[in-house]
C-alpha cells in the first residue's frame, strides 16, 4: 500500500479496508481498553492513508502539469501522450492514451506553441466541461478564405420544417400511449406538467416549444378539458403522438421558432484542399494533442452561418453511451444489430471566423454549475435551453470575436485513457444574433468510446486505397450530411 503512488481517488482506499478491520473483529472485544487502543490503531491507519494520498494527489497533479509544459514547447503532436499510471486493469486496455489538456483552474492560461515563430495563450473556461479559449487561432486571412470557400459551396439549411422520422421512430419502438405517458411523467404524479412535456420535446430536432406556445397548443386542441394547466393520462390517450407539433405546423412555423435557425456546409480537409483547411486541421491536431489519425479521420469542417435573428437552443453535440448505440462516423465496423446511432464527438473545436456587431454569443447554461439536473433546466417557465430568451441567465457566454477558438471535451475521460461517459454540463447554444451576420466554423473529432469498435474501424478504412478513402470521405457529407451531421 505505500508504495502505490498516482491515481488519486477513492479506488486507493476501498481495498485497504479489508485489512484494517480484521484486528479488531479477532480480539475478544469484553475489555474496553482492549477496544478503545485497536481503535486507535485503526485510526492511526486512516490518518496514513489520508496523509500518502494527499502527497500521491500532490504528485499527480505536478507530473501532469509538467508533462503539460513541456509537451507544449513544441513537442510534436504524435499522439500517445503521456500514460496514466496503471491502476489495477480488469479488462483490455487501450494502446494508446488520449491525451487531456489539464484545466488547472479558470482563469489559468497556458502557452501552446501551434504554429512557429508565436506562442498562442490557451485560457481555461470552466472545468465542467472542460473548456479552453484560444484567441487569433486563425488569422483574418484565414477567416476570410474559410468564409469565402463556403460561400462558393454554398450553405444549406441547418433545419428543415419537415420532420417525418419521428414518428416512424415512435412506431418503431412501438410505444403505447400508456408508455410514452408513463417515460414523460418525470415526478411520476399521474400528471404532466408543462416542464415534462418540454423537457421531452427538445429530444426531437423539431419546432421549439415555450411554455406559452404550449398553453396555446392546449387550448387549440383542446387537450386539457378540465383545464388545470396539467395533462392527466386520460387526456393524454385522446391526442395522438404527434398532434402538438402537427397543431405548430398548420398553423405556420417561422424559422425563429424551430431549434436552429441557420445554414450551414461542410469543408474537406484532407490532401488536395485548400492549404488553409489543411493548415487548420494540422494545427487543431497540434492543439488537442490526439493521434493525427483520428482528427484526419473526422467529419469534415462545418461552417455554419446565422443571419441577423439566427440562434440555436442549447444542446450537446454528442450523444450519450449505451451498449446498443453505435456511434455515425464507426458504422461500417458497428454490429448490425446495434439499433440507435449517435454522433460521437468527443472534442469540438469551434471557431469565430467574424466578430458580431451584437449578440450570437456562445452560452454554456450549465457550465460549472455546482450540480446538474436535466429536469430544473426548466424552472418557473425559465428555459436555460432557450437561447432567444434566456442566454442572460446562463452560467458562461463567450463572445464572438474573429479569430478566437474554443474548444471543449463532450465526454469525460474513463480513467484509462480513453473516451468515458457523455459530460451533461457541455450543453451549449447560440444565442440570438442581434445585429449583423455570425460565421462560426465547427471541427469535431470523432472517437468511438468503444475502443475496440473504433480500431475496428480505422482498419477497416486503412485497408481501402488511399484515393478511394479520400473520396469516400469527400463525398459523405455532401451526398447525406444534412441527416447525418445533424446535431442532437
Ligand atoms: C456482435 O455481437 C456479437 C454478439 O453480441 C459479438 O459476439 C460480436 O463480437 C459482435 N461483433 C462485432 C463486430 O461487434
Ligand atoms: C445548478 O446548481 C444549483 C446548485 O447546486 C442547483 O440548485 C441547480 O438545480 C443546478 N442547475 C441545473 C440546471 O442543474
Ligand atoms: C435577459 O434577456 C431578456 C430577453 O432577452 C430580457 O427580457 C431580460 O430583461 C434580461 N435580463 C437581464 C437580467 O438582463
Ligand atoms: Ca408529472
Ligand atoms: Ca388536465
Amino acid at each position: 500500500m505505500p508504495g502505490k503512488q498516482g491515481s488519486p481517488g477513492a479506488e486507493d482506499a476501498a481495498p485497504t479496508l479489508p485489512s484494517v478491520r480484521p484486528p479488531c473483529d479477532r480480539l475478544p472485544c469484553n475489555k474496553s481498553s482492549v477496544c478503545s487502543r485497536s481503535y486507535f490503531v485503526v485510526v492511526m491507519v486512516f490518518f496514513h492513508i489520508y496523509i500518502i494520498n494527499v502527497i500521491a494527489l500532490l504528485l499527480y497533479v505536478h507530473y501532469n502539469s509538467g508533462q503539460d509544459e513541456a509537451s507544449s514547447r513544441g513537442r510534436d503532436a504524435a499522439g500517445s501522450g503521456h500514460q496514466r499510471p496503471a491502476s489495477g486493469s480488469e479488462s483490455p486496455k487501450p494502446d494508446v492514451s488520449l491525451t487531456r489538456i489539464e484545466g488547472i483552474r479558470v482563469g489559468h492560461v497556458h502557452k501552446v506553441s501551434l504554429v512557429p515563430g508565436r506562442v498562442h495563450e490557451m485560457r481555461t473556461l470552466s472545468l465542467k466541461p472542460l473548456l479552453f479559449e484560444i484567441p487569433e487561432f486563425l488569422s483574418e486571412h484565414e477567416c476570410r478564405v474559410v468564409i469565402q470557400l463556403a460561400q462558393l459551396k454554398g450553405l444549406m439549411e441547418s433545419q428543415l420544417m419537415v420532420q417525418d422520422g419521428q414518428e416512424e421512430l415512435a412506431k418503431e419502438l412501438n410505444l403505447s400511449p400508456d408508455e410514452i405517458f408513463n417515460l414523460l411523467d418525470i415526478n411520476q404524479d399521474g400528471q404532466l406538467q408543462l416542464h415534462e412535456i418540454l423537457t421531452h420535446s427538445r429530444v426531437r430536432d423539431g419546432i421549439w416549444l415555450t411554455p406559452e406556445n404550449l398553453r396555446e397548443v392546449y387550448d387549440g386542441l383542446k387537450a386539457d378539458k378540465d383545464n388545470n394547466g396539467l395533462l392527466s393520462l386520460e387526456e393524454f390517450r385522446l391526442l395522438s403522438s404527434d398532434a402538438f407539433q402537427r397543431f405548430l405546423m398548420q398553423r405556420g412555423v417561422k424559422r425563429s421558432q424551430l431549434v436552429r435557425n441557420s445554414r450551414h456546409t461542410w469543408l474537406y480537409q484532407g490532401k488536395g484542399a485548400h492549404q488553409v483547411l489543411q493548415d487548420i486541421k494540422e494545427r487543431v491536431t497540434r492543439l488537442t494533442r490526439l493521434p493525427p489519425t483520428l482528427v484526419d479521420l473526422s467529419e469534415p469542417l462545418q461552417v455554419v452561418r446565422y443571419e441577423e435573428g439566427g440562434h440555436y437552443h442549447a444542446h450537446q453535440d454528442s450523444g450519450p453511451v449505451y451498449p446498443e448505440t453505435a456511434c455515425t462516423h464507426t458504422r461500417l465496423a458497428a454490429n448490425a444489430s446495434t439499433p440507435f446511432e449517435t454522433s460521437c464527438r468527443y472534442i469540438t473545436v469551434l471557431f469565430y471566423l467574424n466578430s458580431v456587431e451584437g449578440g450570437g454569443e456562445t452560452a454554456f447554461p450549465v457550465a460549472d454549475n455546482r450540480t446538474y439536473d436535466e429536469v430544473s433546466l426548466i424552472h418557473n417557465d425559465v428555459d436555460l435551453l432557450d437561447t432567444r430568451r434566456n442566454c442572460n441567465k446562463s452560467n458562461l457566454r463567450v463572445k464572438p470575436t474573429k479569430g478566437t477558438a474554443v474548444f471543449w471535451y463532450n465526454y469525460l475521460s474513463d480513467g484509462r485513457g480513453w473516451v468515458g461517459e457523455q459530460d451533461e454540463y457541455a450543453l451549449h447554444g447560440g444565442c440570438v444574433v442581434t445585429r449583423g451576420t455570425k460565421w462560426i466554423a465547427n471541427k469535431w473529432i470523432n472517437i468511438d468510446p468503444d475502443y475496440q469498435r473504433q480500431v475496428r474501424y480505422q482498419q477497416l478504412v486503412s485497408q481501402n486505397p488511399e484515393d478511394e478513402e479520400d473520396e469516400g470521405l469527400m463525398l459523405d457529407p455532401d451526398v447525406e450530411g444534412s441527416d447525418i451531421h445533424q446535431d442532437l
